[in-house]
């Protein structure tokens, strides 16, 4: 158990209970080393063994929670946050529930572009968003009528001449036979912290959070790894590997080979393996990373 200045101090972070962004968020905090028991069947989870609890709501709450100081922290998508106007502080962007806010509208219908959609009716679930794009595009008037789900058959049913929704894939646009015209915001699931005041307990909980948090992220985005090289190509390789630190390089039973270990960043991977084959490394070995402490 985590023991800290003030014992009775526990963080809450609100995340989604049951929808798009609750797996992953759990995965992560599973990542960075917290257990949770039966977080499926209950509003607020306690960690067995991080002063950490959780409390399981509805994303469209998550910022107003963390606004009012009801809880610390939450994890929840750029969009809901921008939506409710929510003021708080973002952390961290996260790479996870990426999306798009998109104003879309009949393929071949007659709105075809921006200056298309005044005075025309918009459905959408982010109406305060969506007139400020407008308005900010100096299209004042038109008609934001706001529904909470399935937005997108809006139009078939003549409820709406256009849309404005979160696409990620485009298919459901494509499955309804509308076309995204404009992306009005690009949106991530990002970790969220009240702007209340926070006990010096706290805010130590969430330095050491955040640490995990750092650790984990950079892990994932890295791989370990190993090969077999020429000792003459080593100033080469070492040119090309975009290591952390200096790589490990070792003899090896072979006087001109040696054995080398580093760090690379996952994004770029393989231009940096079709280099290292060029190179002449050989046996390459590619381990992925639990943590990572900088
Ligand atoms: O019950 P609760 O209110 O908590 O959940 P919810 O139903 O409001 O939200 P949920 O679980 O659907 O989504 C949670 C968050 O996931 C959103 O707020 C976004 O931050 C993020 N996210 C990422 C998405 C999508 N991608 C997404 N594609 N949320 C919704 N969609 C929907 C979109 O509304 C549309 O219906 O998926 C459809 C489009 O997907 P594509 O792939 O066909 O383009
Ligand atoms: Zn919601």
């Amino acid at each position: 158990m985590e023991r800290t200045a003030d014992s009775k101090t526990s963080l809450r972070i609100a995340i989604q209970k049951s929808g798009r962004l609750t797996d992953k968020t759990i995965e992560l905090l599973k990542g960075i080393g917290l257990r949770f028991d039966d977080y499926k069947r209950n509003l607020m989870v306690k960690c067995r063994n991080f002063d950490v609890e959780l409390l399981l709501i509805r994303d469209d709450d998550i910022p107003e929670y963390v606004q009012d100081g009801v809880c610390d922290l939450g994890f929840v998508g750029a969009n809901v946050t921008a939506e409710t106007g929510a003021d708080v502080s973002v952390l961290r962007g996260l790479d996870y529930g990426v999306c798009r806010l998109s104003l879309a509208a009949r393929k071949d219908g007659d709105i075809q572009q921006l200056e298309d959609f005044e005075g025309k009716t918009i459905a959408t679930s982010y109406p305060r968003l969506t007139r400020r794009f407008l308005e900010n595009n100096n299209i004042a008037n038109t008609n934001i009528v706001t529904i909470s789900g399935a937005v997108e058959i809006a139009p078939r049913l003549e409820v709406a001449d256009a849309i404005c929704d979160l696409v990620s894939t485009g298919n459901t646009l494509k499955a309804n036979g509308l076309e995204e015209l404009e992306v009005i915001l690009e949106s991530e699931t990002q970790l969220i912290q009240t702007n209340k005041k926070l006990s010096p307990g706290k805010k130590k909980l969430i330095e050491k959070f955040l640490i995990r948090m750092d650790s984990h992220q950079q892990a994932e985005r890295s791989r370990y790894i190993m090969m077999n090289a020429p000792e003459s190509a080593v100033p080469k390789i070492k040119e090309i590997i975009p290591s952390l630190n200096s790589p490990t390089v070792m003899p090896l039973a072979d006087d001109h080979m040696v054995a080398i270990h580093t760090v690379i960043p996952i994004d770029q991977f393989w231009i940096v393996m079709e280099r290292l084959k060029e190179e002449g490394a050989t046996g390459i070995v590619i381990l992925p990373i639990e943590s990572m402490i900088l």
